[in-house]
């Protein structure tokens, strides 16, 4: 019978790396109107009518807005969607996408 060493080595712990987040930014133009910017991220982003409205004048003010962070894949689907609303109307307001630092 071969000599087989059948003692317990230390274990191996596979600790999955946690999905990093993506952040829904919001971005400034000049022509869509404030209103409509306000309606879809409630619509979109499910806020209320002052979180919207705060969101909405810091674009407005500082250029861009970070909505909201999720999955990559719920942050890519809900920034086309909410920036697929403005398309249907004809305006030119766009949510990108960026990882997490
Ligand atoms: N700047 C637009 C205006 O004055 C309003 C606006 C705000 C548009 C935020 C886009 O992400 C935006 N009508």
């Amino acid at each position: 019978m071969p000599d087989i060493d059948t003692k317990p080595r230390a274990k191996i712990e596979l600790k999955p790396e946690r999905p990093r987040l993506h952040k829904v930014i919001l971005v400034n133009d000049d022509f869509t109107p404030r209103e409509f910017v306000v309606t879809v991220l409630r619509a979109e982003f499910s806020m209320s009518d002052g979180q919207a409205s705060r969101v909405m004048m810091t674009a407005h003010q500082r250029g861009s807005c970070v909505v909201a962070v999720f999955t990559k894949d719920i942050a890519e689907s809900k920034a086309t969607r909410a920036t697929e609303l403005a398309r249907k109307k004809g305006y030119p307001l766009l949510f990108t996408t960026e990882p997490e630092e």
